[in-house]
């Protein structure tokens, strides 16, 4: 991910709700960098998780998986089946973030548990093949933590959850966050705005990356153009349905 962002200067993505491994195939055709498999509101399971990773990894895209809460199941999972970033929902206090970074890292930084799993090739590939130590310290680098920003709790303490180590950047929930602020879905608002761009700057100032979901392309043009370093446009539920109604609409004419 972060190759690709200093490359093309942000990365695009989307989210995967509905999608299946053959969706998945076929979606790294369309220049997309990123899928974000959702298992918080998606319907998949561990098996399928994997196989949707693996169906991005031989497109060319980073598999990105959203669990669906700070714990050592769902971390666990995720990164043994090789999930290359985590997105994680609705944290609150500053100990919840501190725990995404103890799970999904390895010592010095956290705890996570160790097995040569399937996202190592069961140890094979060859930057696990390599001493304990340096795998360890392979696996860190391998697994962007990208904690959502959308409550107002996390919002408050923002400056300070950027700066944990083991935290690579934050995931901007646009939708819960402006929920939470009481605007729901206004995201002209100046409080949303502002909200947003604090949650940029402390990103940046403490050298970690700032993600966003957006939900049109001109949404994510503009979030991108103002300095975010990845968009998830669109989830695959929502472009499929707009792209049949129009096919539809344009044969009744
Ligand atoms: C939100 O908007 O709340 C999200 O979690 C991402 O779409
Ligand atoms: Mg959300």
């Amino acid at each position: 991910m972060k190759e690709i962002i200093k490359k093309k200067g942000y990365a695009v993505g989307t989210f995967l709700g509905i999608s299946n491994v053959q969706t998945v195939e076929c979606l790294s055709y369309t220049g997309l960098d990123f899928v974000i498999i959702d298992t918080e509101h998606g319907p998949y399971d561990t098996e399928t998780m994997g196989d949707m990773i693996s169906a991005a990894e031989k497109g060319g895209m980073v598999p990105v998986v959203r669990v669906a809460d700070v714990t050592h199941k769902e971390i666990q999972r995720a990164v043994d089946n090789g999930a290359r970033g985590l997105i994680v929902p609705c944290l609150k206090t500053t100990d919840e973030f501190k725990k995404v970074a103890e799970l999904a890292k390895f010592a010095p930084i956290g705890n996570r548990g160790f097995i040569k799993a399937r996202g190592s090739g069961y140890g094979n590939e060859p930057w696990a093949a390599v001493p304990l130590k340096e795998y360890m310290k392979n696996c860190n680098e391998r697994v962007l933590t990208l904690p959502q920003c959308e409550t107002a709790e996390a919002l408050e303490n923002i400056e300070e959850i950027v700066r944990i180590e083991g935290i690579d950047g934050i995931f901007i929930g646009p939708f819960d966050l402006s929920i939470a602020l009481g605007i729901p879905a206004e995201f002209d608002n100046p409080k949303f705005t502002e909200a947003v761009e604090r949650v940029k700057k402390a990103c940046h100032e403490a050298g970690k990356l700032c993600m966003m979901f957006s939900g049109s392309a001109a949404e994510g043009k503009k979030a991108a153009e103002g300095g975010m370093d990845a968009v998830a446009v669109g989830i695959d539920s929502i472009v499929v349905k707009e792209a049949y109604s129009r096919l539809v609409s344009e044969v009744r004419g």
